[in-house]
């Protein structure tokens, strides 16, 4: 996977707590965008937020293949949990930059702003996750 060797690595004993909500939430093995919206509590209908949602996945699914296994999803944990601010805000960013040109444009940010208002009211990380990471 070439990681670079830090404090901020993923230790075993945070894995394994993450892999049993990954295993009860999709025993296949593979997130699908459906499953990862239910993990987080997301029952929106509103077209921003489920296009929001989907832009987050995609940011996860480092691969490219539509789904999140456990790995990416270890990563996706660990950077919005436990990331260094700047592999965070390097992930905002990407997430935020819709159009994917590189820069923020003031309707971006916006937008970003608004959604997230609204989901800080919504969303919520399965008790066992925020249980041993937070
Ligand atoms: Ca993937
Ligand atoms: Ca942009």
């Amino acid at each position: 996977m070439g990681q670079t060797q830090s404090d901020e690595e993923v230790r075993l004993a945070d894995i394994q707590p993450l892999y049993i909500v990954f295993m009860k939430e999709c025993p296949s093995g593979a997130l699908h965008l459906h499953e990862f919206r239910k993990i987080f509590g997301i029952k929106s209908t509103s077209e921003d937020e489920v296009l929001f949602i989907e832009t987050i996945f995609k940011s996860f699914d480092t691969n490219k293949d539509d789904v999140i296994d456990f790995m990416e999803f270890v990563a996706a944990v660990h950077l919005v949990l436990r990331g260094k601010l700047e592999d965070r805000l390097r992930w905002f960013f990407k997430v935020y930059d819709r159009d994917e040109n590189g820069k923020l444009d003031k309707q971006e940010v916006k937008h970003i702003i608004k959604i997230i208002c609204q989901f800080k009211r919504k969303i919520r990380w399965p008790t066992s996750v925020e249980r041993h990471l937070t």
